[in-house]
């Protein structure tokens, strides 16, 4: 039975984190907002790795991270990364709270830059005490895979992962990932390096949910427990360009209508596989004119299964299916995958350690797969991960409509205030060998 001086002083500590998190939420709210005004194309939000845009961010946000007391660099592959308190050495016990400053073209508001910003007001929120561990915000250069079509870039670099083919693959400018960095200044001398400390500990991930089901089910919180596996691809039909008003249909080997007649059939394969999403969200179709058939066409692939095995299986189908389109057409057909990434189980002991957290704070839960990618799914092998979803809603994202209520950010660093406790207790049984 807990003393009534220990009740009060309970009582007392949760209300200072509720007005805390009140007060933070209404900064993250504001950032969100200026953060959106910074795009690579005027008239939608758009800011893809390594780009003038996210130049701007970073400009935007040191200001903000600094007076939190903060050390700021960016690494060697243009992650955004502030450590605090500003002279934590990289033994000391450490907490990473980040998630990616890029975004989809049309984007919304929130996915990605949300969770960079939560982490920073859980910082600011300490109001100059440290909690016994260090915390690094981390700002990820690319997450959606925008501008090089592979995902990840920038987490993927932080645990050692941004190499080789990585490096060389070539925007539609044909400018290399390295080529990139380069130009972004971000491999000269003075960047940190693109690596995990050496006394990270775990790694938490506030995101908006990119769907409905916590609206649907009335909750501000959902605990992340596993994230689906993802495959992209391309798909590439090979027929051959003419002149749309002398070639007789008979006579025609149209790589568009190839590629129209596989898309359709992508959503029946798709459907057979229970849980499977399977999207084509790019195509490209030479030489794009009104009065000539389509000779060349690339369409992209995008598939995702909770299960690695079926998603194998429904990209294989998939595949195959542009082959015996392209046989009947007499069209060439090239199917390649050039990214996948598997099914990720998070940690259970820091899952847990969220959950705890947020009920403490006042906040029912379920625990859920996500069926989006994040850099949680990067970080997991490496570190302990666990992530917080907050309500969308309306449920839309990679859309502009995206949006989450202040209310439901208060509850995040509300939750977010707790999960420094609990990891202050975990690190302290850690240390005191108490951990299994
Ligand atoms: O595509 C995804 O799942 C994430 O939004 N990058
Ligand atoms: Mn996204
Ligand atoms: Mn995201």
């Amino acid at each position: 039975m807990r003393e009534a001086s220990e009740l009060s002083t309970l009582a007392i500590r949760e209300a200072s984190y509720a007005a805390a998190a009140g007060e933070g939420a209404a900064r993250v709210m504001l950032r969100c907002a200026t953060l959106a005004k910074i795009t690579d194309k005027p008239g939608q939000i758009l800011r893809t790795f390594v780009s003038p845009a996210m130049n701007e961010v970073h400009r935007t946000m040191r200001p903000w991270m600094e007076a939190a007391g903060m050390a700021v660099g960016m690494d060697r592959a243009g992650n955004l990364r502030g450590v605090y308190p500003a002279d934590a050495d990289a033994d000391m016990p450490r907490l990473l709270i980040g998630s990616h400053l890029d975004t989809v073209p049309n984007a919304g508001a929130y996915d990605g830059v949300l969770g960079v910003l939560m982490g920073l007001a859980l910082v600011e929120s300490l109001a100059g005490r440290t909690p016994g561990f260090a915390i690094e915000v981390i700002g990820f250069s690319d997450e959606e895979g925008t501008r090089f079509g592979a995902p990840f870039l920038g987490s993927r670099a932080v645990v050692g992962e941004l190499q080789g083919a990585l490096l060389q693959r070539i925007d539609h400018a044909g400018a290399t990932v390295g080529e990139a960095l380069r130009e972004f200044g971000a491999a000269h001398t003075d960047a940190v390096d693109a690596s995990l400390a050496p006394g990270s500990g775990a790694y938490l991930e506030f995101h908006i949910e990119q769907g409905p089901v916590l609206e649907s089910r009335n909750l501000a919180l959902g605990i992340v427990e596993g994230l689906a596996g993802q495959s992209r691809g391309n798909v590439v039909f090979r027929g051959r360009a003419s002149h749309a008003g002398t070639t007789p249909m008979r006579l025609r080997s149209d790589a568009l209508a190839a590629a129209a007649e596989w898309m359709t059939r992508v959503e029946a394969i798709a459907s057979r596989f229970e849980n499977a999403v399977a999207t084509v969200g790019e195509i490209e179709a030479e030489p794009g004119a009104v009065n000539v058939i389509p000779g060349f066409v690339r369409c992209s692939l995008d598939v995702r299964h909770p299960e690695d095995s079926a998603r194998d299986a429904a990209v294989r189908a998939i595949f195959d299916e542009a082959h015996v389109v392209g046989r009947r057409r007499g069209i060439t057909v090239e199917a390649e995958q050039y990214h996948e990434h598997p099914a990720v189980r998070l940690a259970a002991e820091i899952v847990a350690m969220a959950e705890r957290a947020a009920k403490r704070a006042g906040y029912a839960t379920i625990r859920m797969t996500s069926g989006a990618g994040h850099d949680a799914m990067v970080m997991a092998p490496h570190l302990p991960s666990a992530m917080i979803f907050l309500r969308n809603p309306g449920g839309i994202s990679h859309h502009p409509d995206e949006s989450v209520a202040e209310q439901d950010m208060a509850a995040g660093l509300h939750a977010g205030l707790c999960f420094l406790d609990e990891y202050a207790a975990w690190i302290g049984k850690k240390e005191g060998g108490q951990h299994a």
